[in-house]
């Protein structure tokens, strides 16, 4: 029988599990990324498994993330990136370099190879042809000590493009429509494999915003095959040589197929707070107070030259505040040279450094109240900066049209479609990425003194008395349990004082109470931990004394942070009993490890005296981590094995 593309690189990675949904499977990572924020950990974790040089093809280490120097911390966190990517094999591209995936796809990505990240958007490596999956950074590490990375089986969707987009509507346009089908949790546990004739009208960068935010739809990853649009961008890349085709077998199957029709796709906003409440622009009516163009999803060379070109002569409406952000150095300097970089200062643009920057936080916080357009992929309330602004995401052809004329704008008013195509050949010049020294031995790692150690997780105990800390609803993000920002970042490398903004933005009083209760459990609602792959958001818990998170389901990449640093997740069996828990409840656990293996679990409620039934979906492998404490100590001892 034929297979897709997916099963395809599944296959020559395999090392353990079978390709049945559901069942845990392991493969080999040729490659791995890790970014500034998530980074720190990761390397730090890498370092505690005593393990001196990479093992996989290839490991880049970027910074994008806590480029604002606003005090040391952030600053001292390059140095120490730097210095341990040099000593221990890994590549390390420099801040003002540009933003992870976007350089990674430029510079790194091959198609048919497997790309590990910790970021939830290491799937845009799928625009290329990679089986590129987010996780968190320990993952990522033990993926660098040459250790398969193990999941669930995803499911796998093909989505079968027809026709090919209208003028003026773009490849975020679809994958905004895609959200309106699916919602944040529809792609759970999914591949989205794309295919059809309308494959071909769209370029590696369409395709790279496509399967960039694939990850709001909740998938493991999405993929795109690699053909004659994927050579062109590699040879315009400068490098041919790293091009393979990769298509599904024409007798291939699916667990699913999803047909979209690119011409019927009109252009849309995610309106607030969240990814998929989804409305086409033409119904919208509001004043726009600010427009910012950017981030990992809509910041390649094609998307900024089309919006150079709406803007060009023209004039940034006077209420309104634009920034851009192009995704890269190379992109910046293309634009530099090209002219194009003077038509948006000329506009009235305000340029920012290549990097995450808004997207998460740092800067350009919107005033109080405002409507704030941005080609992100992430609009929770209060990631802005600002609690009380509206965020809504969409094209940076809307964006672009809106920012002349101060409403939002469907860009189908503009007039005539300019044509963007890729350039023959990208500027091409890697001095910003750091190639890994020849003589480890002489190299130093600096840690600064806001760098502290790795907290390690303790062994499960088989009867626990927990209190639930906090209960919460649906749909409850990273961001929410930890918050990023300028702020709060720069303790990405610090747990105790990240510790302290656990849960800020919903109840403040959160890490005081669960200190004082010294152990405690979570109760959440459906798709707990959606959104980022930060593992904070289970290492500041698990250092405040969480021991379980019982949800009415999770978000994956959450799910196996919890396991990674020892926390306990449950499911409830029947839903409904979350509604009879209160904060301040007391659960009692009994025979936990026995009740692991079996897959089922009670708690005993002391208030209600009512034993609620629990599932537990883990694999024997997990089972033994939680066991351990944590996947650091389990690898550690994998390792001396
Ligand atoms: C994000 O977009 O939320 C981030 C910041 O890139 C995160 C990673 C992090 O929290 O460091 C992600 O998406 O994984
Ligand atoms: Fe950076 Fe935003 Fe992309 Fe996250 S989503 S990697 S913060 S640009």
């Amino acid at each position: 029988m034929g297979l897709n593309i997916t099963q395809k690189i599944i296959k020559e990675h395999l090392v353990s599990g079978e390709m049945i949904p559901g069942q845990e499977v392991g493969i080999k990572i040729d490659q791995t990324l890790t970014q500034d924020a998530t980074g720190t950990m990761a390397y730090l974790q890498f370092r505690a498994m005593d393990i001196p040089r990479v093992k996989t093809e290839l490991s880049v280490s970027y910074v994008d993330h806590n480029t604002l120097q606003a005090d040391f911390k952030n600053a001292d966190d390059h140095i120490f990136l730097q210095t341990v990517a040099k000593k221990h094999g890994v590549y390390f591209s420099k801040p003002g370099n540009g933003i992870c995936h976007q350089v990674h796809l430029e510079r790194f990505g091959r198609p048919g190879k497997t790309l590990l990240g910790s970021d939830s958007h290491t799937p845009t490596g799928g625009g290329i042809g990679m089986l590129a999956i987010g996780a968190g950074g320990l993952d990522v590490a033990v993926a660098m000590a040459g250790q398969p990375f193990y999941f669930p089986m995803p499911k796998i969707v093909r989505v079968e493009l027809k026709n090919r987009l209208r003028p003026w509507v773009s490849s975020k346009d679809v994958i905004l429509h895609l959200l309106s089908i699916l919602t944040v949790k529809g792609g759970v546990n999914k591949i989205m494999e794309y295919g059809g004739e309308g494959v071909a009208s769209l370029s590696v960068p369409e395709r790279a915003t496509i399967t960039n935010m694939g990850a709001e739809l909740g998938a493991t990853t999405s993929i795109f095959p690699s053909d004659e649009n994927t050579r062109k961008f590699l040879e315009a890349q400068g490098r041919v040589e790293d091009y393979v085709p990769l298509a599904a077998d024409p007798d291939a199957t699916y667990d699913e197929v999803i047909v979209v029709d690119l011409a019927e796709i009109v252009p849309l906003a995610a309106c607030p707070h969240s990814p998929d409440n989804i409305k086409p622009i033409a119904e919208l009516d509001l004043k726009v107070d600010q427009v910012v163009i950017g981030s990992c999803t809509n910041s390649s060379y094609t998307d900024m030259k089309r919006v150079s070109e709406i803007l060009k002569g023209k004039r940034v409406h006077p209420d309104v505040s634009l920034a851009i952000a192009p995704g890269s150095r190379q992109v910046l300097e293309i634009l530099a040279r090209d002219g194009s970089l003077a038509d948006l200062i000329a506009a009235g643009a305000r340029i920012l450094e290549s990097a995450c920057g808004p997207c998460i936080g740092m800067g350009q916080a919107p005033r109080s109240g405002a409507v704030s357009l941005r080609t992100f992929n992430r609009n929770f309330e209060g990631r802005s900066g600002t609690k009380d602004a509206s965020v809504f995401l969409v094209s940076p052809e809307t964006a672009a049209a809106s920012a002349i004329t101060g409403k939002i704008t469907d860009p189908r008013t503009l007039g005539e479609y300019i044509p963007v195509g890729l350039p023959e050949r990208f500027l091409v010049d890697d001095s910003m990425i750091l190639p890994p020294a020849e003589n480890p031995d002489e190299v130093e790692v600096i840690m600064g003194p806001n760098i502290k150690p790795v907290p390690i997780g303790k062994p499960l105990e088989s009867t626990m008395e927990l209190p639930v800390s906090i209960k919460v609803g649906d749909n409850i993000t990273t961001d929410h349990i930890m918050p990023a920002g300028a702020k709060v970042l720069p303790f990405r490398s610090n747990i105790p004082a990240i510790s302290e903004f656990v849960f800020s933005a919903v109840d403040p009083s959160f890490p005081e109470r669960a200190k004082e209760l010294g152990k405690s459990v979570i109760i959440g609602g459906q798709n707990y931990g959606q959104g980022s792959s930060r593992e904070h958001a289970a290492l500041a818990p698990m250092y405040l004394g969480v021991k379980a998170v019982i949800a009415k389901s999770f978000a994956r990449i959450h799910k196996a942070n919890l396991v990674n640093f020892g926390i306990l997740p449950l499911e409830f069996a029947d839903p409904e009993d979350y509604d009879s828990l209160e904060q301040g409840d007391v659960l009692i656990f009994s025979n936990l490890i026995e009740s692991l293996k079996s897959g089922e679990a009670f708690a005993k409620n002391t208030r209600t005296r009512k034993d609620i039934k629990l599932t537990v979906s883990l694999s024997s492998r997990q089972v033994e981590i939680i066991e351990k404490g944590g996947l650091l100590a389990f690898a550690k001892a994998q390792a001396e094995n």
